[in-house]
């Protein structure tokens, strides 16, 4: 279904309140849908679909108002786009379930199946790839004082504690994503970016998500509007540890990245 030989991108759709995407207003669908086109044409083997926030200090939305938000462009993205792979951004089995059975193939899920017990059963029965990601804490704190003896040993725990669990369940296809800002300070990013490459060892694909996040911003004291150019050169980075996807917002400069690393790569 999709080729991890060479490294992907996962380009990210916003449907949040805090974006611009507000289900109801009458072109939103359509903005989503030209914004889908654009990534699909850029490169993007995988559309990612949020609906809730997990920005430090975002709000709660309803279940209802999520699927509100999701489901339409699901299906329209699903109609315009029949080829196009869908991952859903969500902790809630509902909003899992019903966009898988709309056509979406990936659940992306934040919270590790920490916030509904019903997520992971769900994604076991739908049999649909899951990206099990670490956090330290809960969205609304996890930037208040994030501390680990050690983040590489305890990220690799949670992995394979999570991991077996889920195969437990029935879930097959995992990939591993080590939560660039979530519970982390920029000291503990570098250090999961630096030694990526150790959770190689686990078997699983990876996939990074750090395009214009604050281990970018701190260091270059820019605003996510101004951190492209220091997203890429950590992207670059990423896939020389070994990540196989990236989940990222400029997929023509992702594009242009993976290209030049397969260069390199492809040298002796
Ligand atoms: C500007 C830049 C403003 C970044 C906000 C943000 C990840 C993720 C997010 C991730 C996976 C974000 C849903 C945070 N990050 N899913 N989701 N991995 N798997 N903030 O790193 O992009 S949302």
């Amino acid at each position: 279904m999709l080729d991890l030989s060479t490294p992907q991108i996962m380009g990210i759709l916003n449907l949040t309140p805090d974006s611009f995407f507000d289900g109801g207003r009458y072109g939103d669908l359509d903005l989503a849908l030209r914004q889908v086109d654009q990534m699909l044409q850029e490169g993007a083997a995988i559309i990612d679909l949020g609906g809730m926030s997990s920005r430090p200090g975002a709000e709660f939305i309803s279940v209802d108002e999520e699927l509100q938000r999701v489901m339409p462009v699901v299906e329209a993205v699903r109609q315009a786009f029949p080829e196009a792979i869908l991952s859903i951004d969500t902790v809630r089995a509902t909003v899992a379930r019903q966009a898988i059975e709309a056509g979406a193939s990936i659940v992306n899920d934040i919270s590790a199946g920490s916030v509904d017990p019903e997520l992971w059963p769900t994604v076991a029965e739908l049999q649909a790839p899951y990206v099990l990601m670490h956090m330290q804490g809960v969205p609304s704190t996890m930037q208040d004082r994030p501390e680990y003896a050690d983040v590489n040993q305890e990220v690799v725990d949670f992995f394979i504690e999570k991991t077996a669990q889920l195969r437990e369940l029935g879930v097959n296809d995992i990939l591993l994503d080590v939560g660039f800002g979530f519970g982390k300070t920029v000291a503990h990013n570098y250090s999961l970016l630096k030694h990526l490459h150790q959770f190689r060892l686990l078997d699983a694909p990876l996939l990074v998500g750090l395009s214009r996040k604050s281990m970018v911003c701190k260091v270059l004291n820019v605003n996510p509007k101004q951190a492209l150019n220091g997203t890429t050169a950590l992207h670059m980075v990423a896939l020389q540890q070994g990540a196989s996807i990236l989940r990222v917002h400029d997929v023509r400069e992702a594009r242009e990245t993976i290209r030049l690393w397969q260069q390199l790569d492809q040298t002796s």
